[in-house]
C-alpha cells in the first residue's frame, strides 16, 4: 500500500515512519510511504507558499496554487482517483471503522495544513476526506497524518507479525483488550492469574471475555453500550 504526504516538513513524516514496524514494513516492501514538500511548488521567487488573509485576522493562510500543485503530482504518480486526505480539526474524527475502510485502497495521498489553515478553493478541488483525530488543536496536520498511517498499515496483511492480533485488539467488537501477562509468575508478589495457567484453552477464552467486559464498563461505557447492541 502507498502512502504519500503532501507537507512543509517532510522530515517530519521520513523521521517518523522509517523506525520500528512501520519502519520493517517499508524495509519489506509491504507498505510505501513518499513525501512531497508543498514548499517544491511555491510560485514565489523566495519560494513562500502563505499569505494575508483576506477579510483580516491573524495569522497566515497557505496559498492554493502550491497545495494544488503538490496534490497534483501526486495523483499523477499514484492514478488520478487516488483520496486526498485533508487533516484538520474540522474534520470527521477517526476511528477504527475509517482506518478498515481506508486499508481497502491500494494508494492514500495525505494533504497536512499549517498556519490558519489552507486556501478553501484548493480544498473543494482536491480533497475526498475531511478527517481530524480528536477534538484538541495541534499545530499541524503531520501528526494526525502518521496517526492515520500507523492505524491503516497495521492493517495490510503482513505487517504485524501476529495475522490474527489486528482484528483480535481492543475496539474488535468495541471491547477493550483484556491484561496480558508473561514470565516470571511471581512479580512484585503479585500473582499471574491461575487460569492463565491452566492450560484449559476454553476457560481462559472465557477469562479473558469477562475481564474485557469490565474493563469496558469501568473504562469505556459508551462502548460496552454500542458492543450490546450489535
Ligand atoms: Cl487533523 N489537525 C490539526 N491541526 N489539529 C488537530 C487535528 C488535525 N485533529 C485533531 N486536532
Amino acid at each position: 500500500m502507498n502512502f504519500h504526504v503532501c507537507t512543509l516538513f517532510p522530515e517530519m513524516i521520513e523521521q517518523g515512519c522509517q523506525t520500528s514496524i512501520l519502519g520493517r514494513a517499508s524495509k519489506n516492501g509491504l507498505i510505501q510511504i513518499e513525501t512531497t514538500n508543498i514548499r517544491d511548488f511555491s510560485t514565489n521567487k523566495h519560494m513562500k507558499v502563505d499569505d494575508y488573509p483576506y477579510g483580516g485576522g491573524a495569522g497566515m493562510v497557505m496559498q492554493a496554487e502550491p497545495v494544488y500543485a503538490a496534490c497534483e503530482y501526486a495523483k499523477q504518480k499514484l492514478g488520478e482517483k487516488t483520496r486526498v486526505i485533508y487533516l484538520t480539526p474540522q474534520g470527521n474524527v477517526f476511528h477504527q471503522k475509517m482506518a478498515e475502510d481506508f486499508a481497502k485502497e491500494e494508494s492514500l495521498i495525505f494533504l497536512c495544513g499549517h498556519y490558519e489553515g489552507i486556501d478553501e478553493r484548493v480544498l473543494e478541488e482536491v480533497v475526498t476526506d475531511y478527517v481530524s483525530i480528536g477534538d484538541y488543536v495541534l499545530t499541524g496536520g503531520e501528526l494526525p497524518a502518521m496517526v492515520m498511517i500507523d492505524a491503516i498499515a497495521r492493517l495490510v496483511p503482513g505487517v504485524l507479525n501476529n495475522d490474527v492480533s489486528a482484528d483480535i485488539e481492543s475496539f474488535h467488537d468495541n471491547l477493550l483488550e483484556y491484561p496480558q501477562y508473561t514470565r516470571p509468575p511471581v512479580w512484585h508478589d503479585k500473582e499471574v492469574p491461575e487460569v492463565l495457567l491452566s492450560g484449559h484453552h476454553a476457560r481462559i477464552e472465557e477469562w479473558r471475555y469477562q475481564c474485557s467486559l469490565e474493563r469496558t464498563a469501568k473504562w469505556r461505557p459508551d462502548l460496552l453500550e454500542k458492543h450490546k447492541s450489535k
